[in-house]
């Protein structure tokens, strides 16, 4: 199955909202006041955000939409959406980078985020794609307090072949990243994924422990991370945007990565997180498997999410 596919079924949840929605609201070829105020709905019900749902109905008032005879009312309003949301997005698209930069010795990528959002999934998924890249991948467990975490990080290891660095149960978090990228280095790998516990927001010694984290590893290996990847749950829709802030304060975050979009009806959420904090998207996530997530494509994205083949 093509990535498309699996994105636009994961998505099915909120695409099927819409679709039926735009379906019930545009029987009649002309737009008028009724409509709008009931696409304003659908758009904020699917947490497109409150500006960027108004944001649409004034453009689509203003807009002298023409409706030929052989398309459906609702296919016009959606192509009209989604063109409209492709341009709000363009700039949240950015490669994934996993291969070092010249000069560089090993690429660090730490991952962060609120408890269960999908951060040691989303470290083995994205290392089975720096792997198939051609890349000497390893991973470093930092979350050294919960056996069942480093050991689930193993799995991810052990099934792509790949080292797994960290220091027993215990051992402080910033030691075993620290370990971790120095073992890393040595054993001439090309990327590192780092992967914190999960840590809620507003608790501030679980915070300025990943501080110290992010510290640490620029002292074991200057210029590191390299990338620091936010990792956001999908089904909590923008209120994942309370977050952001949080792990900006401690660590310089380069990008946000969403994940579960398959199970929630609220997958707009990815437009207010993006034109709210202005970081990159650089992956989505659609589920539970190594294939089920990829980089962030604002037009495969938008025809997902709106049901648009
Ligand atoms: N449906 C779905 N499930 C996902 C996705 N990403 C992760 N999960 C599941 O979400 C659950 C939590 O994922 P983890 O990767 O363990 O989350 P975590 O952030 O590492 O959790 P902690 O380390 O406990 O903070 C697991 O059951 C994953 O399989 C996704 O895109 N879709
Ligand atoms: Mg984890």
């Amino acid at each position: 199955m093509s990535w498309f596919q699996r994105l636009k079924d994961g998505l099915q949840k909120t695409s099927e909202k819409i679709s039926d929605q735009l379906k019930e609201t545009f029987t009649a070829r002309k737009i008028d006041d009724e409509v709008l105020e009931s696409l304003e709905e659908i758009l904020i019900q699917s947490d497109l955000g409150l500006k960027t749902s108004m944001d649409l109905v004034e453009k689509l008032r203003k807009t002298k939409l023409i409706f030929p005879d052989d398309k459906p009312a609702h296919e016009v309003v959606k192509a009209f959406l989604q063109e409209e949301l492709v341009k709000q997005l363009e700039g949240a698209e950015e490669p994934l980078v996993f291969a070092p930069e010249e000069g560089q010795l090993l690429r660090v990528v730490l991952l962060v985020g609120v408890n269960g959002s999908g951060k040691t999934t989303t470290a083995g998924k994205l290392g089975a794609k720096a792997q198939a890249q051609g890349l000497k991948v390893g991973y470093g467990a930092c979350d050294t307090f919960r056996m069942a975490a480093v050991e689930q990080l193993q799995e991810w290891a052990y099934r792509i072949d790949v080292p797994c660095y960290t220091l027993p149960q215990g051992s402080d978090p910033g030691a075993a990243a620290h370990r971790a990228v120095l073992q890393a280095a040595e054993d001439g790998l090309d990327v590192l994924f780092l992967d914190t516990a999960g840590r809620l927001q507003n608790k501030s010694h679980l915070m300025s422990e990943l501080e110290k984290i992010y510290r640490v590893v620029g002292k074991a290996l200057p210029g590191a991370p390299h990338e620091v990847l936010l990792v956001l749950d999908g089904t909590v829709g923008q209120n994942a945007l309370s977050q952001v802030s949080a792990f900006q304060d401690v660590c310089e975050v380069t990008g946000l990565v969403v994940t579960k979009l398959d199970g929630t009806a609220k997958g707009g959420m990815i437009l207010p997180l993006y034109t709210e904090t202005n970081l990159p998207i650089k992956a989505i996530g659609v589920g539970e498997k190594i294939k089920d997530l990829d980089r962030f494509d604002a037009k495969a994205y938008t025809a997902g999410l709106l049901g648009i083949e």
